[in-house]
């Protein structure tokens, strides 16, 4: 059978082995939901970074800059980081530079993996498909905040973990404390992550309908993947649902 682990932490990336493993990066609010969100609505290609710099340079080769630190668009950045921006009209068909303050950092550590794809509670099920018919092991990389573990990234590592529980067997207690933690939690994730550290961060910012939209499972059918540094829209992107 094959295996699924739950890395609850980019810090402790070092103690898993990516190379035989499908990497479902998540970063719930709300790095990979934008991402997500943007394929579902069509732009060509992501190119995440993991600093400022880098991301501004490709400016000057018609990328549109995109993204946050602690929360708030960078200064002289085209997009920031909520999922509705992303749904513009005008952004059809573009290319994106993208860095955020912990979803970024999460793919630059995960490079060396055999694939990498991007995970949200917008695109569950077309993950979880992914997942069961490809036949790499997995390894969820759960964001976090700053290197700590957030309730967000972990329930969403627990959904995977539950719906694909009859195919896959656990690789340590995480994928487990994940699963539990998500069956206490799902049929109120709104009301369960009430008091979280980035729902609480994010509510100071006044950014309430990101929270309640990025928590919508099922919204999307793309399965964005990295090729080559860069995030494409694989083949699932059949049946977009209309927002
Ligand atoms: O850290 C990230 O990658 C962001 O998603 C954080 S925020 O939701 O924009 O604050």
């Amino acid at each position: 059978m094959k295996k699924i682990d739950v890395c609850l932490s980019p810090e402790i990336m070092h103690l898993y082995n990516v190379h035989d493993r499908t990497v479902v990066v998540v970063d719930i609010l709300r790095a990979t939901s934008c991402m997500t969100t943007a394929f579902a609505h069509g732009i060509d290609s992501i190119a995440p970074f993991a600093s400022l710099e880098d991301c501004l340079a490709m400016k000057s080769n018609g990328y549109f800059t995109a993204g946050e630190r602690d929360g708030k668009k960078v200064e002289g950045f085209d997009l920031g980081n909520s999922p509705f921006e992303y749904m513009d009209e005008k952004l059809k068909g573009k290319k994106i530079a993208f860095t955020t303050t912990n979803g970024t950092q999460a793919i630059a550590k995960s490079v060396g993996a055999k694939e990498i794809i991007i995970g949200s509670f917008l695109n569950l099920s077309a993950v979880t498909e992914f997942l069961l018919v490809s036949e790499n092991n997995v390894l969820i990389v759960c964001a976090g905040w700053k290197g700590k573990v957030n309730l967000e990234d972990t329930l969403f590592a627990g959904a995977v973990v539950d719906i694909l529980k009859d195919h896959i067997e656990p690789d340590c207690d995480a994928p487990l404390a994940a699963q539990h933690l998500y069956t206490l939690a799902k049929q109120d994730l709104n009301g369960f992550l009430k008091n979280s550290s980035h729902v609480k961060r994010l509510a100071k910012l006044g950014i309430h309908k990101d929270i309640e939209f990025c928590l919508t499972p099922d919204r999307y059918n793309v399965v964005p993947i990295l090729h080559d540094g860069i995030l494409e829209s694989g083949d699932w992107n059949s049946t977009i649902k209309t927002y």
